[in-house]
C-alpha cells in the first residue's frame, strides 16, 4: 500500500488505508485492484452519485465487475458480511439508456453479469443503478433506485 493514504486524515480515506491491509482482493494481479470500505460507519452509506464522487476523491471509481474471477474474489472477500445482507453500489447503471447497462468507469456494456433471479426488474420504473446484495447465499446483482443509501465498492490502479 502506498504511503500517501497514511497522510490523509479523513475517515473515508482511513477506510481505504485499513482495507488495503485486507488480503485477498489485493492479490488480484490484474489492474484495477479493488478496495472496499468494510468498516461500517454511518457516512459510508450513501446514494450512488455520492458513492461515485467519494471513489473519485480516492483517485478511483465505483467498481466494475467485469468477469467471474473478480466476482468470486469479491464474494469471498465480503463473505463475513453476508448475514447482515449489506448492499453495495457498483459502477453499473442504465441511466443513459433504459435496459442497456454499462460500467460507468469504462463506458463498456456489462457483458458479464450475475443478476439475482428476476433482476433487473426496473422496479417502479425507477431503478437505474446496480448494487450487490445477498441472494441464494451469494452476492448477486440488482438494479436499484440510485438515491438509495448503500455501502459501495471502489476500484483504482495501484
Ligand atoms: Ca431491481
Amino acid at each position: 500500500m502506498k504511503s500517501d493514504t497514511a497522510e490523509v486524515q479523513s475517515n473515508r480515506m482511513l477506510l481505504v488505508k485499513e482495507t488495503c491491509k485486507v488480503k485477498g482482493l489485493l492479490k488480484l494481479k490484474k489492474k484495477p485492484q479493488l478496495f472496499v470500505p468494510i468498516k461500517k460507519i454511518e457516512e459510508t452509506e450513501v446514494n450512488w452519485f455520492e458513492a461515485s464522487a467519494i471513489c473519485r476523491t480516492m483517485n478511483g471509481s465505483l467498481a466494475s465487475i467485469e468477469n467471474e474471477r473478480i466476482m468470486e474474489a469479491i464474494d469471498q472477500h465480503l463473505a463475513p458480511e453476508k448475514p447482515a445482507d449489506p448492499w453495495w453500489w457498483l459502477s453499473g447503471n442504465d441511466l443513459a439508456s433504459e435496459g442497456n447497462f454499462v460500467w460507468a468507469n469504462t463506458g463498456q456494456p456489462m457483458n458479464y453479469t450475475l443478476w439475482s433471479t428476476g433482476q433487473p426488474n426496473h422496479f417502479k420504473d425507477n431503478e437505474h443503478c446496480v448494487n450487490l446484495w445477498v441472494s441464494g447465499g451469494l452476492f448477486t446483482m440488482n438494479d436499484l433506485d440510485c438515491k438509495r443509501h448503500n455501502f459501495f465498492i471502489c476500484e483504482r490502479d495501484y
